[in-house]
């Protein structure tokens, strides 16, 4: 007899409500819940094939150990000793840097991914941290902390209520959105255009977003900083500048104009290849919109200048007065976020604290570059010892990287590697042991992360869809245990780390003047959490010491896990409102719009007026039926249109002699691989574009159906060397190629 449950999506940022038909323990159907407070119904085709994504055969079900040199299936007992006795004679001999972790975009979708990774990096001590950011948005982490003075805080575009949307480098109508949490994305840009407002998509592709858009513009890759400069000259310039009820917040606006100043459209249209008179109306369309949103993503990330765009697109939007207001861009606030402490100057944002040893590169954030983690596997320097042990969780940087192959080479290298993830792939095939997590029908759900990005404030919260399977162990357990394991405290009780977490918490609440629980005992309040585990009493206590909760007893209306047990659909907390100052922890207490490392990068941006590439630039692209690396092994969301090929504009393809659906060999400075052409005039010329997450062709994987079609990995073409140096992101985009029709062998 089939069943339904209730399961909030995982497969991308949008978190939309799912219901699931379930048959014993098998996810049979996925329908959009129509009561979902926040997606109301919406549903796109991975969610649709969540069963067979929750389902794939493929799918580890016991860890695997490595011996005499194979992966063998193994039980959990025998898999963390394999870590305790793989991890502590690393730290013991060569020191905390020598065991790193790399982080993977799948821990922003799971609670144990938000609840655990911070305690295992503070307990190993270890600086030689890596995660998906600095192949994704780290700049914008980096802009926020310089302009807010929290790298969290990021402005998300009031997408329901805006006039006139500034689109850049992005294209939710394939990726559904990101940093920009909108169940519908698709629907909120046609609402918006229904409405009489406009979509302005820039972009080198003529994507389905820029289809979709009042005005496409199809740019030169990696130079939006230096149009979105021309554009804040331009309101500078021209008196368009009406920060309004912003003014008393900012500080460094004269500062910023002279900055600005030698960005005319004039000096910067020729490098964007976009008209100076078409900036100039941007501009001027934007200050002209009753209320109006700029909105940078991927393609304004990770570029050469990434930080610097993001830093614009939040210096736009502060200039046309649209920062914290309804219809701008607004700072949310989740229901787990910390209890608001009072506005006034903080700590700020430190950037370059420490170096990478093999060649420099600043952290940010705390993490360093991931494009430097095989540098830092093998190469060996006098400043202190490689990386030879690694903690894998959620991650494939093998196909997700720069230079695939050499970081293949440095992670068999490795003394001891573990990967925490679901599949023997590409990445994990290197590991000493693999633990596997189990599939998301069978695991409790909350949003901690996208919650905080979202376009309107909600709390959901599942509890798993299917009970564990015999055998299994949550993931919130295994990252519970390989805490554990790596810190010599292997075989003792998981739930000592939730208990650890919860009595630094309550500790340190009861002394904060604003808490709720001021001067309370935290014994005692620790006993009224209520929870079935301890990632639910974590909740609970977040919940109850957050910005809506409960504050235990204080606000007997306010949320807490049993209020939000009692609502399974969710519980809406209203639209996005102005917060500042509040959400400020520059050591002014103002936005600093012109910060040091910011001005001090300027100079390189100017350099860029002059650049014009002689040859083709190779740019990404995203498939509504995939996610990354990971999701080629679900043969119904693989065939069709999507596909490993490179897209070539017609013109481009001629002078080339490249026919549609015919190899092509593209050489990058990290190698070469080969491709079927796509001719379409849906890029720009001079632009080619490869989807990421391809090359399922490695041996030792587990992966059937990826393999049999496997792809090329685009990240071969990238060698690692090209970052933005302020957050040490991977230029993965208007990257230099060589493309060339593949001769065929006589
Ligand atoms: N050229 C190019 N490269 C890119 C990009 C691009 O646009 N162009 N995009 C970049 C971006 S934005 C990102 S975020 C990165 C992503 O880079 P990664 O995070 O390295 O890659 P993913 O494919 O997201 O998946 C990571 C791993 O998580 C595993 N996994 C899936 N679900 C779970 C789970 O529930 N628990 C655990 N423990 N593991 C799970 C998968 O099996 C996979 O091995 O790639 C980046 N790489
Ligand atoms: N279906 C699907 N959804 C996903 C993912 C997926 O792999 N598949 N991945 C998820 C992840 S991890 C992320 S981070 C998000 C990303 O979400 P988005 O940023 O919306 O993702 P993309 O589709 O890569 O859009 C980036 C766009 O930037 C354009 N672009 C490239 N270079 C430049 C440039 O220099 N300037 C400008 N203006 N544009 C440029 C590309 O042509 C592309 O259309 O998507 C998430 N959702
Ligand atoms: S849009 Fe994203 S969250 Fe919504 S159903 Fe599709 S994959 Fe899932
Ligand atoms: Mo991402």
């Amino acid at each position: 007899m089939s069943r339904t449950a209730l399961r909030i999506c995982p497969l991308c940022e949008a978190t939309c409500g799912l219901t699931l038909t379930i048959d014993g323990t098998r996810v049979t159907g996925a329908r959009g819940d129509r009561d979902d407070v926040f997606s109301r119904g919406f549903i796109c085709p991975k969610g649709a094939s969540f069963g067979a994504v929750d389902g794939d055969p493929d799918r580890l079900r016991t860890p695997l150990v490595r011996k005499d040199g194979e992966l063998r299936e193994a039980t959990w007992e025998e898999a963390f000793d394999a870590v305790a006795a793989g991890l502590r004679p690393v730290v013991e001999r060569h020191g905390q840097n020598a065991v790193g972790v790399v982080l993977g975009n799948p821990n922003v979708h799971t609670m144990a991914g938000a609840l655990y990774p911070a305690l295992l990096l503070a307990s190993l001590g270890t600086r030689s941290i890596f995660s998906a950011s600095t192949v994704d948005q780290m700049p914008k982490h980096v802009s926020s902390g310089l302009l807010y003075g929290d790298a969290n805080a990021i402005p998300v575009p009031d997408l329901d209520h805006t006039d006139h949307l500034l689109l850049i480098g992005a294209n939710p109508l394939e990726s559904n959105g990101s940093l920009c949490t909108a169940p519908d994305f698709p629907g909120k840009l046609k609402a918006l255009k229904a409405r009489g407002g406009t979509l302005t998509v820039i972009d080198p592709r003529r994507t389905r977003t820029a289809r979709l858009a009042n005005r496409h513009i199809a740019i030169r890759p990696g130079t939006d900083a230096l149009l979105l400069a021309a554009m804040a000259h331009v309101l500078l310039e021209e008196d368009l500048a009406a920060p309004g009820e912003l003014t008393e917040h900012l500080q460094g606006l004269d500062e910023l104009r002279e900055a600005v100043r030698d960005f005319t459209p004039e000096a910067v249209a020729g490098a964007c290849d976009v008209d100076a008179t078409l900036i100039r109306t941007l501009a001027r369309e934007l200050a002209a919109a009753p209320t109006a949103a700029v909105y940078g993503r991927i393609g304004s990330c990770t570029v050469p200048h990434g930080t610097l765009a993001s830093w614009l697109v939040d210096v736009l939007n502060i200039l046309t007065g649209n920062l914290d207001r309804p219809g701008g861009a607004l700072f949310p606030q989740a229901a787990t976020d910390k209890t608001p402490r009072p506005a006034g100057p903080g700590r700020g944002f430190a950037l370059g604290r420490w170096h990478s040893r093999v060649s420099r590169h600043p952290e940010a954030k705390g993490e360093l570059p991931i494009s430097a983690l095989a540098e830092e596997i093998d190469t060996a320097t006098a400043e202190g010892e490689p990386v030879r042990a690694l903690v894998a969780i959620a991650a494939n940087p093998v196909l997700s990287v720069p230079d695939g192959d050499r970081l293949d080479k440095a992670l068999d290298s490795l003394d001891f590697m573990v990967s925490v993830d679901p599949y023997l792939n590409e990445t994990s095939r290197h590991a000493h042991v693999v633990l596997p997590p189990p599939p998301p029908s069978q695991s409790a759900h909350h949003d901690f992360a996208f919650n905080t990005l979202a376009v309107r404030n909600q709390v959901r919260y599942n509890r798993p869809a299917v009970p564990l399977e015999p055998g299994r162990m949550p993931e919130t357990e295994i990252l519970a245990r390989l805490i554990l394991a790596a810190t010599g405290m292997h075989g003792a009780d998981p739930a000592a780390v939730d208990t650890l977490v919860i009595d630094q918490t309550l500790g340190k609440a009861v002394k904060e003047p604003h808490s709720p629980v001021h001067g309370q005992d935290p014994r005692d309040l620790a006993a009224r959490l209520t929870g079935e585990t301890g990632p639910e009493r974590r909740l609970d206590m977040m919940l109850r010491l957050g910005p809506y909760g409960e504050g235990f007893g204080v606000r007997p209306d306010g949320l807490s896990l049993e209020k939000l047990l009692a609502h399974p659909h969710g519980i809406d907390l209203g639209p996005l409102r102005p917060r500042l100052p509040q959400p400020l922890k520059t050591r002014s207490g103002k936005v600093e719009l012109l910060p040091e490392p910011i001005a001090d990068d300027l100079p390189r941006l100017r350099e860029a007026l002059r650049e014009r590439p002689d040859g083709l630039v190779l740019v990404g692209r995203r498939h509504l039926r995939s996610n990354n690396s990971w999701m080629h092994n679900v043969p119904a969301l693989t065939g069709g249109s999507n596909r490993c090929t490179l897209h070539i504009h017609p013109k481009d393809a001629e002078r080339l002699g490249v026919r549609d659906g015919e190899p092509v060999r593209v050489k990058g400075a990290g190698g070469e691989v080969t491709a079927p052409a796509e001719v379409t005039d849906g890029v720009r010329r001079g632009v080619v574009s490869l989807p990421h997450g391809w090359g399922h062709d490695r041996p030792g994987t587990r992966m059937s159906h990826a393999s049999a079609d496997p792809g090329v990995n685009v990240n071969q073409l990238l060698d690692g060397s090209l970052l933005d140096p302020l957050s040490g992101n991977a230029v993965l985009n208007g990257v230099p190629v060589e493309v060339a029709a593949l001769v065929p062998a006589t």
